[in-house]
This record gives structure tokens, sequence and C-alpha cells, in this order.
């Protein structure tokens, strides 16, 4: 292993995400299929008794396990800091929030109401917006024969022991195994081919909000890595490159809005290598997101154009204006689940979540705080209101009225669920007509007038939302890096940070920095050709040559330099990104 990645090796292990790209050709051979067997209901009976009670015996012996290390710790709080321990501060975090369970099978998880909230807010807003561009939701089957499955071979090839298959009904074999989806195209591309006759029946374009199975074999890690996950799949299909061409974008454009005004976190859009793209298509956009913590870009969404690649294999024809035989060009698109993983770890902190007001399922939680000779029913009578007018203006508002804990827990516990605002009201509230609101983002208390609660709120929730937003834009602009030299590159990689640098589009030196960063857990690969490029210094001339000749691309260099330049990106093992020079 190179001596400059020590450092960030001993950083990565300690993250328990960082593994995957890594180690995927480890576990491979082991396990190339799943067998899920059909059975009635009846003869199962027995087996569902089994399972549940080794999942009692298995949770409650962990749950005692746990108890002790939260006492030891800080009563309610999570075990393990974002800052020193990130891969456990993750899992504790998903679980605590009470947006994730794990499930008794590795890499698949349970999707509490807390995250089926926000997946469904994500999914309204993308719903709403692709209806808008006339796309049409369909439904269809989960299951495909090996026939089909195969018919699109190349693509598959890489792919195949990441598929899951059914075998057996009951005791019986089935006649022909049959896959899980892991993705859709060969399901869906034979029906195109068949409802596509000719020009009037394009543009076709339907979307599926549906599950996928993949079997990954590198380390799990729920929404980020899971081997069943949840997502829209769109595929259209244009008589034209240039209209496929457009949409593209526009779907890149929405997934932007997904992360940024959402989920308050920034992207950067723009094209990958060749090397990276979706290898069926023709090319592939991005939005990629990075992660401070791991210093780890991470692709949060493409949209790819297909070309005609597909309308080959599948016979997608249809008779143009002028009469004559043509192939249409096909786009597809999705994002997934892994977008909720993305939110907890770039806004989570040590008190757990925190919730973009946008996405959060509870905007605003009212707590009440009864002191000892305070007249109680008129605390709950304020507290009910004050969710009553909330609500009634459109805010996701609750109360927490339990008994049983104190206001103290509740604190903890909705700060832990990463609910934005905080409402309390006590005796002195009550007397003074107002309500105490703690924000959970930066701790900032303000006591509200109850006249103006709904203003004040409104901006205070749209601050937050801002606030989220820009904290993780300063964290990220300050992680990126631009390079002008190989060793510059390299130090910048130990740094964990996201790199810039100038390519020359050229897959050798894309190959070559991968075998050059190349340590037990990974490698540098490029992100993606940022869209916007930034401004070069004056006087780089030698930008490129520089970070070639100490690449040992000498031989090259009269080539590049008569060539176009390109900056990229790089970031830590496994990415870089390219910004083109003009
Ligand atoms: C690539 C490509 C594409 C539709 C998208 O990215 C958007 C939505 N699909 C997905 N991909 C595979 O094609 C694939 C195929 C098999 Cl057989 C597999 F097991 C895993 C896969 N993973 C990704």
């Amino acid at each position: 292993m190179p001596t400059q990645f020590k450092d960030a090796l001993s950083l990565i292990k300690r993250s328990e995400f960082a593994h995957p790209f890594l180690i995927s050709s480890v576990l491979s051979s082991e396990i190339t299929a799943v067998i899920v067997g059909f059975a009635s209901f009846t003869s199962l009976l027995p087996a569902f008794r089994w399972v549940a009670s080794q999942h009692r015996m298995a949770t409650t012996s962990s749950k005692n396990a746990r108890k002790k290390e939260v006492k030891k710790e800080t009563g309610l709080g999570l075990t393990y800091k974002k800052d020193e321990n990130f891969g456990e501060w993750y899992s504790e975090v998903v679980v605590n929030s009470e947006m994730i369970e794990y499930y008794d099978i590795s890499g698949c998880y349970i999707l509490r109401p807390w995250t089926m909230a926000i997946w469904e807010t994500l999914e309204a807003f993308f719903d709403l917006e692709i209806k808008k561009m006339n796309v049409k939701n369909a439904y269809f089957p989960l299951f495909v024969t090996e026939n089909v499955l195969q018919k699109e071979k190349d693509h598959i090839e890489g792919f195949a022991p990441e598929v899951a298959w059914v075998t057996k009904s009951g005791q019986s074999d089935l006649e022909i195994p049959i896959a899980i989806r892991p993705t859709s195209e060969t399901v869906m591309y034979p029906y195109f081919s068949k409802w596509i006759r000719g020009h009037r029946d394009l543009p076709l374009k339907l979307n599926q909000w549906c599950n996928v199975v993949r079997w990954e074999f590198s380390h799990p890690t729920p929404f980020i890595r899971s081997r069943e996950f949840l997502w829209q799949e769109g595929h259209t299909a244009f008589a034209t490159k240039e209209e496929a061409d457009k949409e593209v974008l526009e779907i890149l454009e929405l997934y932007r809005r997904i992360y940024e005004e959402y989920l308050a976190i920034p992207v950067i859009k723009g094209k990958k290598s060749e090397l990276e793209k979706f290898a069926g298509g023709f090319y592939t956009t991005s939005v990629e997101a990075f992660i401070p913590n791991t210093g780890r870009g991470i692709q949060g969404a493409t949209s790819h154009c297909l070309g005609q690649n597909f309308a080959k294999m599948f016979e997608i024809d249809f008779e143009n204006e002028k009469g004559e035989k043509a192939k249409v060009w096909q786009n597809s698109w999705a994002y997934s689940t892994r977008t909720i993983g993305v939110m907890v770890m770039v806004h989570g902190d040590d008190k757990g979540l925190l919730l973009p007001p946008k996405v959060a399922a509870v905007q605003v939680i009212v707590v009440p705080v009864p002191y000892k000779d305070a007249d109680t029913q008129a605390i709950f009578a304020a507290c009910s209101s004050t969710v009553q007018t909330l609500q009634a203006a459109g805010f996701k508002a609750e109360h927490d009225l339990r008994e049983n804990y104190s206001p103290g827990w509740k604190y903890s516990h909705w700060e832990m669920k990463g609910v934005p605002l905080r409402i309390e009201i006590g005796p002195k509230d009550l007397a003074n007509n107002q309500v105490r609101v703690v924000r959970r983002d930066n701790g900032v208390k303000a006591d509200i007038p109850v006249a103006s609660l709904v203003e004040k709120i409104k901006d205070i929730l749209i601050s937050i939302q801002e606030n989220l937003f820009n904290t993780a834009k300063q964290k990220r602009d300050a992680s990126v890096k631009v390079v002008q030299t190989w060793d510059e590159f390299i130090a910048a990689l130990n740094d964990k940070k996201m790199i810039l640098a100038p390519w020359c589009d050229e897959e050798e030196v894309e190959k070559d920095v991968k075998t050059r960063t190349k340590g037990e857990l990974g490698a540098a690969k490029t992100l993606c050709t940022p869209f916007d490029q930034p401004r070069l210094p004056e006087g780089n001339s030698n930008f490129c040559s520089s970070l070639l000749q100490s690449h040992n691309f000498n031989d090259l260099i009269d080539h590049f330099v008569s060539s176009d330049f390109f900056y990229r990106f790089i970031c830590l093992k496994i990415f870089f990104f390219v910004f083109k020079i003009f």
C-alpha cells in the first residue's frame, strides 16, 4: 500500500461503509443465487413461529446489552460520536431515530414510518413534476425469465452475480428459474417494441415506483447499499436524439431539486466518464453529493441517454414521418431510498438525526412543561390549541402529552428523531401568552407571542431549511481542492478532499490514476465532468502537462497538449470530478 494512504486508510477502516467498492470480488463466488421458496401459508406457520421466537430472543439480548451501554453514556443519547466513529454513529442514528429496524437477512432493512414519510414527500414532488412532463406511471412484474434477462447479455454480464433467483415452489423445482428484477430494462423493452409502431406512438414515457433486488456482497449499509431498495425508474422512448437529450437534463434538474430544495444537500451535476457510465447506455449524467466525514463523493441519482443501443437489441422500431423504418432514442433515470441515507449522513449530529423541515414527518413538536404547582390542564390545553393552529396553517405539528416521560426525556427523544423545531409551553409561557421555541439545528431559543405564532414559525422553518443547506454547502465547498500537480493530488486525497483535477478525458489516464491510488480498500475514481466549469486562474497553460509529467505520461503529452483539456475532480479513493477547460 502506498504510504501516502496510511492516514486515509486508518480513517476509512473506522468507517463502516467505507469498504464497498473495494472488496466486491471477495465473496462473489460464494453465493451466486438466492433461493426463494413458495409454500402454502399453513405449512409455513411453524416456521414463522420459530423465526418470531428467534427474533424475540435476539432483540431482547441485544436490547439488554444496548441498555447497559446507553446508560453508561448519556442516558438517552448516542454511544458514538459522528466525528469519532462515523460508521457506528450512522447505524445507531438510523435505528435510534426510528427510521430503520435491522432485519434477520443481511442487507435488508425495515423502513419504519419515520422513513416512509420522507420517501413519500420526495415521491409526491417527483411524481407531480414528471406528470407535468407527461410521463405516465405503470407497473411491470417483479419477475423476469432467464431468457429475457439474458437478451441483453453485454450489460448484464458484469452484474450477473447480483441477480437473485427463485428456483422453487414449495418443495418442487420450478420448470424455469425466474429472476427478481435488479432493474427493469429487460422486463419493459420487449413491450416497448410491441407498443411502438409509428411516430404517433412516440414519445412513450413510462415510470414505475417499485422495489428492486441486487444481491450485493460488499458491506451493506442502511439506505446506502441494501439488497432490496425502493426507487422510481423512468424509461422513455423518442423519435429524435434532441428530444431525448432535452429530457435527460430536465430529469437531472428534478434530481438536483430533490437534493438541494428538499434534502438541503448541495450536489454537482455532470457527465460520467466512459469508464463510469452505465455500460448499456450512450451517456450518463448524475448528481454527485459529498460526505465530509468519509471524504467520499456519492452518486445521488442518474439520468441516462441510452441512445439506440437497446432499440437495436429489443427491435424497438417505428415508422417515421417519411414512412421510413427508424430506431427509437431512449432514456432511463432513477433515484432511490439512498437519498435518505445521504441526508442522514450530511445533516445528522451527536444528538441524532436532523431533518430538513421540508421532508420532516413532524416539523414542530410541542412539549408541555408542567412544574409542580402549575395548572397542568391549562398547559395541556395550550399545547393542543398550538398544534391545532399550526396544523390549520399547514404545518406538520404534533404534541407529546405522555405523562410517563419527563420534559427532558422528550427533548432528547425528539432531538434524536431530528424534529427541526420544538415548542415548550410552561406556566410562565401561559402567563405571558407566549411559547418558547428551540431550533434543532443550532439550539437557538426564542419566545414567540401566541398572536404571531404562525408567521414566526414559518420564518424559522424556512431559516432552518436554508441554514442546513448553507452549512452543508460550506462544508462541501471547503472539501473541494483544485489541484495542479500529482503531488497535490495525492496530498488532497489523503486529506479527504474532493478533488477538482485537470483531465484530458483519456481512459488511460483515468485507469492509471486508479492503479496508482489503489490501496487495500479501493482507489480514486472519477465522479463526473461538472457542467459548471470553474474559471481557471490566469497562466495555467502548464496545468495539465504538470500533472501529466509527474504522472509519467510524457509520451502522451504532445498528443494531449494539442487536444482539448479538461479539469476533473478527484475524491478520496473513489472519485474524480472533471472540469473542462475552455
Ligand atoms: C444499471 C441502469 C438504469 C434504469 C438506471 O440507472 C436507471 C433506471 N436502469 C441500471 N444496473 C444494471 O443494469 C444492473 C443489471 C443487473 Cl442484471 C444487476 F444485477 C444489477 C444492475 N445494477 C445496475
